[in-house]
């Protein structure tokens, strides 16, 4: 197989990071992409992901197939989110070893960090506290999935690299209220209120929990380059290094949504971690950052959702 036309296999390809994974490789016109869809490959049949490895021989695999979701998905559904995410990333890292696939790329989370860690949060903070509760199902499986990659690397060369994005928005994200993120979640509530003229709006929590958001745009881009450049055992925290709160950043998007009402704070549900703010140091020191501003990157989902989801 020529090593310069890599097959590569976007495990996950239809979802938030698997689709902008497949249009940063597109655009860098590298490689030829294995895509399959869940009904085609079931990630949680080994026999399956076994012959399909055997089969079509990948060269790289961008493991970016999870079963995610925000904090109440992720508090309602333990089994589901530790399970699924445990044999998934089981039986592809697995695979992939045994089929002689050059690199692999992890995609962790920032969830898998101690509650209280040390803010910014540095990669060395991983197991050193007690995880939040809500998504301590999710985020065992990542650990597990991480320590993986760690474990195939050292005994058995098995190139895998582990990268720890911090919360992801941006085109193709899920919108569901039930299961979103608070970002997606934040867009359609103040559409909604808008197009209802509605006055107020709820926002889940205090308020005050503090978060950092990137563009899966930049984090696509921070994986093709770690891709290129990084061949080595110590994860990699992907962030831009700063946070908002969740109230600066509901009054964000109901100004970019143009919602004129008031927003009112629903305390019986979760507000999560206090704050996780990754530091990107080490991200800094291998030559990227990201460039989409948070502004811009709203807009820019704002007008995905305008023309994908709502009616
Ligand atoms: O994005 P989110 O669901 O997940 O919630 P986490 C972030 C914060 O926004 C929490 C608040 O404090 C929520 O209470 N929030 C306010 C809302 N309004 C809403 C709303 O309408 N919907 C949602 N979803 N939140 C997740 C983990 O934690 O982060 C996952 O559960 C994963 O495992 C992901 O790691 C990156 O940031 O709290």
């Amino acid at each position: 197989m020529s090593s310069s036309t890599p097959r590569i296999f976007v495990a996950g390809h239809a979802g938030l990071v698997g689709s902008a994974l497949v249009r940063r490789w597109t655009a860098a016109g590298i490689g030829s992409l294995l895509l399959r869809r869940r009904s085609e490959l079931d990630l949680t049949d080994k026999g399956a992901v076994d012959a399909f490895f055997g089969r079509e021989r990948p060269d790289h695999v961008l493991l970016a197939a999870a079963k995610v979701g925000g904090i109440l998905a992720n508090d309602q559904f333990p089994a589901d989110f530790l399970r699924d995410n445990l044999v998934i990333q089981t039986n592809v890292i697995d695979a992939a070893y045994r089929f002689g696939v050059r690199k692999l790329l992890f995609l962790g989370s920032s969830c898998i960090y101690p509650k209280f860690a040390e803010q910014p949060i540095r990669e060395e903070a991983l197991l050193t506290g007690a995880l939040e509760p809500t998504n301590q199902w999710y985020a065992i499986a990542k650990i597990a999935g991480l320590k993986m990659c760690e474990a195939y690397r050292r005994q058995h060369g098995f190139n895998a690299i582990s990268i720890m994005p911090t919360n992801l928005y941006g085109p193709g994200d899920n919108f569901d209220l039930k299961t979103s993120h608070v970002l997606p979640a934040l867009i359609r509530k103040f559409h909604e209120a808008k197009v209802a003229g509605a006055d107020q709006v709820e926002i889940w929590g205090t308020g005050a929990p503090r978060r950092e958001f990137l563009h899966v745009d930049d984090l696509a881009d921070a994986c093709f380059h770690l891709m290129q450049s990084y061949d080595d055992e110590p994860l990699i925290n992907v962030g831009c290094g700063e946070d908002v709160s969740i109230s600066e950043l509901a009054t964000l998007v109901g100004r970019i949504v143009g919602f004129q009402g008031s927003v009112v704070f629903d305390r019986s549900k979760p507000d999560g971690t206090p704050r996780k703010l990754l530091d990107v140091t080490r991200l800094s020191s291998l030559g990227w950052k990201p460039r989409i501003r948070l502004e811009d990157g709203i807009r820019d989902t704002y007008d995905w959702y305008r023309s994908s989801v709502s009616q």
